[in-house]
């Protein structure tokens, strides 16, 4: 496969309704896309999950913006060939800029997709997935009270959702998992506190623990593994890392060390599929809960997501739900939707292109910019 052109765009959408965590609120959704076009004319595209503040990562649109045209796209050559195996080599090839994984994982996304584009393999086939269906939980926002957020539940529950994840923070988290106890008895049920606590809140989640939760997540800082090794040891529920996590390395270390014992893999979060296949596969070695994580993102991102969950090692419900949980339509088409109730297909899909509405890519779309791979001497 060898690359002819790359487009990056910056596109923007109103979401169905507001998603707020213990970091902030989004409802416009702002986004940097990648389509790559290939010398045979096969097409694909990569989503890039940065948010429009550095809130729950330092990446932003604008940052990953910047460090694709400025620095990743000029990596890349127009190959003789690009192979799977050198797939799994962009990491390397993108290992002299530090950090920006999100940026990086759109790009490489975007070439994994127009690899399985150009030569007719579903992607999920390509990374090795074995499963052709999967389950899904949701991830319900922060509510303005206790009896708004039971009834969101009840929604989903009737939907069919595989498990509940509730955002939590300071103020927002001990009577909101009893009420739902209270109400929906033992349905499978987790709590996801983007960072809100410290050590000091050792008392607070510790209550928690009364509530048989299937894990936390993130309740610690950002940038923290050790913490999180002491508060794991003084509690039942197991604790999952998320923004903790940016590679296999990270991953396998926190492992060592008895961080966690899951982990929400986020394939933007770790730098892409090639990184992503490691550390499925650390967990799976290790015996550790795995599961996949949501950005928000459009369907795009929607549908990679999907393909990497079909591989073995991925346990637990992930956070992709459908898409019109998120928007009004999506920027594919047809959207993803259940298979049955709190199932997705694992779809026999060569790349996202044939399902990108162009139309509503075009109306999403503020700037856009054509930047050409540096070509071999
Ligand atoms: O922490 O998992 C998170 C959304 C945006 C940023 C971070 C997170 C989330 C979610 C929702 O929990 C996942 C989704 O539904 O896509
Ligand atoms: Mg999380």
């Amino acid at each position: 496969m060898q690359v002819r052109k790359l487009t990056l765009r910056k596109l923007s959408a109103m979401m169905r309704e507001p998603f707020e965590t213990s970091f902030g609120r989004e409802e416009l959704k702002e986004l940097v896309l990648v389509e790559v076009e290939t010398a045979a004319g096969a097409v694909g595209f990569g989503e890039c999950v940065a948010m429009t503040g550095p809130f729950y990562s330092s990446e932003t649109t604008e940052t990953a913006w910047h460090i694709l045209r400025s620095y990743l796209v000029p990596l890349l050559r127009d190959w003789e060939a690009l192979t799977p195996a050198d797939l799994r080599q962009l990491p390397e090839r993108f290992k002299s800029i530090r950090g920006h994984q999100m940026a990086k994982a759109a790009l490489e996304m975007a070439l994994w997709d127009a690899f399985a584009a150009e030569t007719r393999t579903p992607l999920h086939r390509l990374l090795g997935g074995t499963r052709s269906e999967i389950p899904v939980g949701i991830s319900v926002g922060i509510q303005a009270d206790i009896p708004a957020l039971l009834r969101k539940i009840e929604g989903y529950l009737a939907q069919g959702f595989q498990r509940v994840k509730v955002k939590i923070k300071p103020g927002w988290d001990v009577d909101v998992i009893a009420a739902i106890r209270s109400e929906f008895g033992d349905i499978p049920l987790m709590a996801d506190a983007n960072s809100a606590y410290s050590l000091g809140d050792i008392d607070r989640l510790r209550r928690l623990d009364e509530h048989r939760l299937m894990m936390i997540e993130q309740p610690l800082a950002y940038d923290d593994v050790i913490d999180h090794v002491q508060l794991q040891q003084q509690l039942q529920t197991p604790i999952c890392l998320d923004e903790s996590i940016h590679s296999a390395a990270d991953a396998r270390k926190a492992i060592e060390l008895g961080a966690c014992r899951i982990i929400n893999l986020k394939v933007g979060r770790v730098g892409g599929f090639a990184e992503s296949l490691k550390l499925h596969d650390v967990c799976r070695d290790n015996g550790i809960g795995l599961w996949c994580g949501g950005m928000l993102e459009t369907g795009i991102g929607r549908l990679h997501n999907i393909a990497l969950t079909a591989l073995p090692g991925f346990n637990l419900p992930g956070d992709t739900a459908p898409s019109a949980r998120y928007f009004e339509e999506d920027l594919i088409d047809p959207a993803v939707s259940f298979s049955r109730p709190g199932f997705l297909a694992v779809e026999d899909l060569c790349g996202v292109a044939e399902r990108v509405r162009r139309d509503r890519m075009e109306r999403w779309t503020r700037v856009s910019e054509v930047v050409k791979p540096t070509e071999v001497k």
